[in-house]
């Protein structure tokens, strides 16, 4: 039979030690002293586990029950009280954290201007779209040449008066005067041709070098593009056509082109290639011509079955015409001041 007289005392304890405990999880301050707090509850001798022993005492079997589920749901009460504020307290100082170690990037994106590539850069990209858009593919070769790609295979034996008007800079490597610094792009053609097979529809931008003194319109190191057409049926009137396309493309429908006759070693017949301006004056900017057979003999391509052309013009000098450039030197001086123009 149930003993009113132990059950409510006891029952009004577990009450009381389960608010008290509930109370002080609530108004504790921070997660280290709500760390100790859980473990002084969760002690042998705090209040609700003391109460745990007094079980044993009550005699009805009924009152044990009833009072070992009260016990049970309030430490359950407990535990999930102690659970909750951890994770608020363990919430706050990820937040905190956040606060405290942000960065105010906003500086950095409104202050800094962000750079943009140079003239000569934009140029080539402009150049290789547009050629890309004539159906041409780009390629590359290296700064360091050899004397055969160079002068050799473009028909330009040793004794060639014509490698005088290239102002070479050899490197000191290999067979003395064998190895050297390109002095224009055009040995790249001899690579294309010797790797892949015809019909070749290529444009080959890149840096060269010549002994030549700096002035308004010459540096030492400047940049060129080639451009190469290998086919069956290839005639003048397609360079002619080609260069005309790429001058409207590249410059402006009232611009326009014309070629006059000249020489070059590699090419037969070779002419000088100008545009006109919008007022009038016409402007040098390459060479070109048909690939003369002995190019095509030196790359182990059949003249008798493929002709084609080849092209070759100042990358600087179109940039310094688009954008009136007065002196090629400013281009160069690294003066921000004339850079942030462009
Ligand atoms: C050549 O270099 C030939 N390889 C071009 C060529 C290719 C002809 C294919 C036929 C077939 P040239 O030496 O003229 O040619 O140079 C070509 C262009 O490079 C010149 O018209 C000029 O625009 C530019 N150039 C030459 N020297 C300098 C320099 N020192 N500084 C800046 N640009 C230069």
């Amino acid at each position: 039979m149930s003993d009113q007289s132990s059950v409510n005392p006891m029952r009004q304890a577990i009450e009381k030690a389960q608010a008290s405990a509930l109370l002080a999880i609530k108004t504790v301050s921070d997660l280290p002293a709500l760390r100790s707090l859980s473990a002084d509850l969760n002690k042998k001798d705090s209040p609700l586990n003391a109460l745990k022993t007094e079980l044993g005492k009550l005699n009805s079997v009924d009152d044990k029950r009833t009072m070992g589920q009260l016990l049970n749901s309030a430490s359950i009460a407990v535990s999930a009280a102690l659970d909750i504020r951890t994770g608020e307290f363990e919430q706050s100082e990820i937040s905190a954290r956040i606060v405290r170690e942000a960065m105010d990037l906003s500086e950095l994106v409104t202050n800094r201007r962000r750079g943009h590539s140079h003239i000569v850069t934009q140029a080539t990209m402009r150049l290789e779209d547009v050629f890309i858009g004539l159906g041409f593919q780009i390629a590359e070769g290296p700064e360091v040449e050899t004397d055969f790609n160079n002068f050799e295979a473009l028909n330009m034996p040793k004794s060639h008066p014509a490698r005088s008007e290239f102002d070479t800079m050899f490197l000191e490597y290999g067979e003395p005067g064998s190895v050297l610094l390109r002095t224009h792009t055009s040995p790249v053609q001899i690579r294309v041709m010797q790797s892949w097979p015809p019909p070749i529809y290529a444009i080959m931008p890149g840096r060269v070098f010549r002994r030549d003194t700096p002035d308004a319109t010459h540096m030492p190191v400047f940049h060129q593009i080639e451009g190469l057409v290998i086919d069956r049926g290839i005639t003048f009137a397609h360079l002619a056509g080609t260069i005309e396309a790429f001058t409207k493309a590249f410059f402006g429908r009232d611009f326009t082109s014309r070629l006059r006759p000249s020489y070059f070693p590699f090419t037969e017949p070779s002419a000088e290639f100008d545009i006109r301006r919008q007022d009038g004056e016409w402007i040098e900017l390459g060479g070109c011509g048909m690939v003369h057979p002995n190019v095509l003999v030196s790359s182990s391509i059949d003249p008798e079955e493929f002709s084609g052309f080849a092209f070759g013009f100042g990358i600087d000098r179109m940039a310094k015409e688009r954008h009136k450039v007065e002196d090629i030197r400013e281009m160069y001086t690294n003066d921000l001041r004339f850079v942030k123009q462009f």
